[in-house]
């Protein structure tokens, strides 16, 4: 049999298009394929919600690929151990409650889990926007990431959702735009985004934990985006409230959504 060049581009346009038709009315959008986005929709996912991430790289994995400092290996403490037990992902104890996991493993096995779970990850879309209406955010407002860097005056394509989750990391990325575009206050002391602070891995990793949570009617935080929104600390290459700050936010979606 000979190979067809136009049956190769149907088959990816048709099943890419088929793809996005799916995910124009979803349960829940993640913006952000980083380890807490990647996390966070698994769990979604393995309670049939209807869940998409959307990642502006063209690759998921946000900041674990480069464990610290570019030796890339990450920490986790053993509450957290048990997530990445659960995600088959190797760890090995270095003492008491630190333990080792390998950053290529991590990125993967939470990738591997996610879209085995039926999570359907679109990498090289940015979120420019939120859907809001009557004080409550409905949804995405997304671009070709390769348009915004080509600074293209070209509009966006909409998604709804019944919760968005800003899990964009340190920029925080989604709930700045609420900050300057929406007339919704957050749930922080000061109605905006208070900022990320200086390194305290401690306190920090308690922090992510406590403040991934709703902000706004329809809105969530999670991971490095919810010490940013709510003014905590930053923890360094430990990835454990990472993991445990995404399953939190999931099952708090969860119960609300069912
Ligand atoms: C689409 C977007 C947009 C957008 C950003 O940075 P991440 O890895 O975030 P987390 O919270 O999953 O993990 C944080 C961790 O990696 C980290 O940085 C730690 C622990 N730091 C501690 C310290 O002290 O430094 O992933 C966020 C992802 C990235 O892949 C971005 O490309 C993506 O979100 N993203 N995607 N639309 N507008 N903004």
């Amino acid at each position: 049999m000979s190979l067809d060049e136009i049956k190769i581009s149907e088959a990816i346009i048709s099943s890419y298009t088929s793809k996005l038709i799916g995910s124009l009315e979803l349960d829940v959008a993640i913006v952000g394929g980083g380890p807490c986005g990647l996390c966070c929709s698994y769990y979604l996912a393995k309670n049939h919600l209807n869940v998409a991430i959307f990642e502006r790289k063209i690759s998921i994995g946000g900041g674990m690929w480069g464990g610290g400092m570019m030796f890339n290996k990450i920490v986790v403490q053993k509450d957290a151990k048990k997530i990445l037990d659960e995600f088959g992902i190797q760890t090995t104890i270095y003492q008491n409650d630190y333990y080792i996991a390998d950053s290529m493993e991590a990125v993967s096995g939470l990738c591997f889990k996610a879209t085995k779970a039926k999570v359907k990850i679109f990498n090289l879309l940015s979120a420019e926007d939120v859907l809001v209406k009557k004080g409550i955010v409905c949804g995405v407002v997304l671009n070709w990431t390769a348009v915004e860097m080509a600074g293209l005056h070209v509009d966006p394509l909409t998604v709804k959702a019944k919760i968005v989750v800003d899990a964009t990391g340190h920029q925080a990325e989604v709930a700045r735009i609420m900050e300057k575009k929406s007339t919704i206050r957050l749930n922080t002391p000061s109605g905006k985004v208070e900022g990320e602070k200086s390194m305290w891995a401690d306190v920090a990793e308690d922090f992510v934990v406590k403040n991934s949570k709703e902000v706004c009617p329809g809105f969530f935080v999670c991971g490095m985006a919810a010490n940013a929104v709510f003014g905590g600390p930053r923890m360094g290459p430990i990835f454990g409230g990472m993991l445990l700050s995404a399953k939190k936010v999931a099952l708090e979606i969860i119960k609300k959504l069912k």
